[in-house]
């Protein structure tokens, strides 16, 4: 059959990424050329909502026009410089993010991994230099179902055999309980050499994962009366996306390691950072921590105008809004479907469970549908979907994307 233009075009680019890229991935085949706000368009011209947001890259919307305004601004003076020198930008970026989320200081890094593996490093200087710990016997502990990034650090501490398997030999020195799990947390906790507890306040990667209320100031209270560094990775959960500047101000636990990523820049280029106060930051000395780009002039200016956005624009108290509204007509869904089990989330965080196990393609085919019915979505972990868009969306983009998902889940409902 003679493909139309529209498949070969679309096949052109999948075909490319096949035959020249490595094959780590497994994308939704729909091959996108232009972002705005909440809008994705492929390469068609045909338009979609963006239910993914980069996992929660973009809160700000794509392409937001104060951000690339700012990355046009500066990449016309100063990129980078390496932290060889210093710059005209970086102070004021690091002088305004510790403001913002009260902290001493912050270490500027780039992808969120980079930050993670920061603040793992952080922790046990820390357990070393200030709580006396032995000589390469820190220990961090991690929960189950965690996800921070794919280097060997991070995947030394995942559960997921699809992160770890055949990467051996893993990083010593870590621990893993159970996610929402206080007891054990406490039993661990109580170990001497236990340096870190690090953690997501609402585990994204895992499937959108909401601890118990009264989880976070719990795991505060435990981390305080141990001397253990409650390390809060924000990546995904930071930066206005569940309802709060920060998922841990629900129940307000500050974090004695705040890790960001993702929406630091408003998914313009990669920026991440870590938050502490001195007493922490200061066991990095000059030359024991850096990275090339870390800090770079380009990346500061672009953060610190998607912070700015976020703040302006109330992108918080939105995502607080409508994430109430999205849950509640979701839930009201599922009171009458054998199709989804449940919807779970804060803000505009959320995912729901199909009925179905894990193998089966079910969440697939239905982003597949929810594709052809004008909205991207993805699968984690096989049966769970998460809906997360820009934080941008208005009430009435928000209820036409409800139609346009309730219509696409009650055409999979068994028994309609
Ligand atoms: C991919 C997952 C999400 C994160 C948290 C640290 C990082 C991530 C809580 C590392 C990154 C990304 C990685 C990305 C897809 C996405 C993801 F499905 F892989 F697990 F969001 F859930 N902490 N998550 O979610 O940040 O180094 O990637 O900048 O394709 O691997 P990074």
């Amino acid at each position: 059959m003679i493909k139309t233009t529209q498949e070969s075009l679309n096949s052109y680019h999948i075909e490319l990424e096949a035959k020249h890229g490595a094959h780590n991935y497994k994308p939704l085949p729909v091959v996108l050329k232009k972002g705005l706000g909440v809008f994705l368009w492929d390469v068609d011209g045909k338009k979609y909502y963006d239910f993914l947001s980069a996992y929660s890259a973009v809160n700000q919307g794509h392409c937001h026009p104060k951000i690339i305004s700012a990355l046009h601004e500066q990449s016309s003076n100063l990129t980078l410089t390496s932290r060889a020198f210093y710059n005209d930008v970086l102070g004021g970026f690091e002088r305004f993010l510790t403001d913002l989320f009260g902290y001493n200081k912050c270490l500027p890094m780039n992808s969120g991994v980079e930050a993670g593996e920061t603040a793992v490093k952080l922790s046990r200087k820390w357990g070393y230099e200030k709580k006396g710990i032995e000589k390469n016997s820190a220990k961090i502990i991690f929960p189950e179902g965690n996800f921070w990034g794919r280097t060997l650090a991070a995947i030394s501490s995942s559960t997921d055999p699809s992160s770890y398997n055949g990467f051996g030999p893993f990083m010593p020195g870590y621990d893993l309980i159970p996610y929402n799990d206080l007891v054990v947390l406490e039993k661990k906790l109580s170990d001497p050499n236990c340096a870190a507890f690090m953690f997501e306040p609402i585990q994204g990667e895992a499937g959108v994962i909401v601890p118990d209320s009264g989880y976070l100031r719990e795991v505060r209270r435990l981390c305080s009366k141990y001397n253990v560094l409650m390390v809060a990775d924000e990546i995904q959960t930071g930066i206005g996306r569940t309802g709060k500047m920060l998922a841990t101000d629900y129940e307000d636990a500050r974090p004695d390691i705040l890790v960001l990523g993702k929406a630091l820049s408003g998914g313009v280029l990669p920026v991440s950072a870590v938050l502490c106060d001195d007493p922490i930051m200061l066991c990095i000395k000059p030359g024991e921590h850096g990275s090339t780009f870390g800090g770079n002039p380009l990346s500061a200016a672009v953060a610190t105008e998607a912070l700015k956005v976020i703040l302006d624009e109330g992108l918080i108290e939105n995502a607080y809004n409508l994430g109430n509204i999205f849950r509640d007509k979701l839930q009201k869904f599922t009171k009458n479907s054998d199709l989804v089990k449940l919807v779970r989330g804060k803000g505009l965080l959320n995912a729901i469970v199909i009925n179905d196990t894990p193998k089966s393609h079910t969440a697939w085919n239905i982003c597949i549908k929810l594709r052809d019915n004008g909205l991207l979505a993805k699968p984690t972990h096989g049966n769970i979907i998460r809906f997360a868009p820009p934080l941008v969306i208005t009430e009435e983009q928000l209820n036409e994307c409800i139609l346009i998902i309730t219509d696409t889940l009650r055409s999979f409902e068994i028994n309609k």
